[in-house]
């Protein structure tokens, strides 16, 4: 049985319209960057760069950089990396006004993410404007990435895209509490608009504080393959999303740019 805390309530919207978000004033500073960002420059498009080129992940933020509130990493598949890397991106992230999400998906115990995330080769905590991690193993793995936080802020996953995964609302529940327990350092949660009935308890539970970044978002909503799920723009930010994040929708089109502005414009026009 689900508590009452998760219960669907009908007191706050679940699309937020982003020109009245500023009232809520518990909002973690990323949040609130996030959402100037959005107003600014009228996106709320995350795009992700699964290029496994250095070059290209560049290339693609140059491209799509005025279009995008954050762009997404995955720093571990790059085949080029160098500490270069993250400082030619911090560059083009200050120039064009965006945040850096690496995608690191931590999943350990306190006290191996903490290296994982300050140490190695990649030094995450010295770049990365957010991070993300499983709750699975429970509330140490906060506090090990706390122990070592510079200035990034943490989404934990809340909800999969991939068919079959083993999330449920229980989890999301589980997951929603201990997010509001460590408001100081989570500042969001991954959502899935493939679970809709669960998107919108996680966003009735979060209130606004909190992000919702959504991933699964294509036009076009055949699959990959590899149990990957696609669902529209209009989908997420109706179910309680305000952030989409888009790869090969985008990546993969001819003209990047182009693509981008298309799910700009999807995006930002059905969070109203
Ligand atoms: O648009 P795509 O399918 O090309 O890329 C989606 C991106 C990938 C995934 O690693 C990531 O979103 N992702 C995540 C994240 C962001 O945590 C969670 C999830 O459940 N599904 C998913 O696709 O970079």
């Amino acid at each position: 049985m689900l508590s009452d805390f998760f219960a669907e309530k009908n007191f706050l919207s679940l699309k937020f319209p982003i020109t009245k978000i500023f009232k809520f004033q518990k909002m973690n500073n990323f949040v609130k960057k996030v959402r100037e960002i959005s107003l600014e420059k009228k996106t709320n498009l995350c795009v992700a760069a699964d290029f496994v080129d250095a070059e290209k992940v560049l290339k693609l933020a140059e491209a799509v950089g005025d279009k995008i509130a954050i762009f997404k990493t995955h720093v571990d598949i790059l085949e080029n990396f160098t500490p270069d890397f993250p400082r030619k991106l911090k560059e083009i992230s200050s120039r064009k006004n965006f945040l850096i999400f690496e995608d690191r998906k931590f999943a350990d115990i306190g006290n191996t993410v903490a290296h994982q995330f300050a140490r190695g080769i990649y030094k995450i905590a010295d770049w990365a404007d957010f991070v993300n991690a499983h709750t699975i193993v429970g509330p140490g793995i906060i506090s090990g990435l706390k122990k070592e936080n510079k200035n990034s802020a943490l989404i934990l996953l809340a909800q999969m895209t991939p068919a079959g995964n083993l999330f449920d609302e229980n989890y999301a529940e589980k997951t929603v509490k201990m997010a509001r327990e460590n408001s100081d350092f989570v500042c969001g949660f991954i959502g899935s608009a493939d679970r809709p009935e669960i998107l919108r308890k996680i966003r009735n539970a979060a209130g606004p504080d909190f992000l919702i970044l959504t991933p699964g978002i294509k036009f076009d909503s055949a699959g990959d393959g590899l149990g990957q799920t696609y669902n529209s723009p209009q989908t997420a930010i109706e179910n309680g999303a305000d952030i989409l994040i888009v790869g090969r929708g985008i990546y993969n089109s001819e003209n990047w740019e182009a693509a981008a502005e298309k799910y700009r414009v999807a995006g930002f026009s059905a969070r109203g």
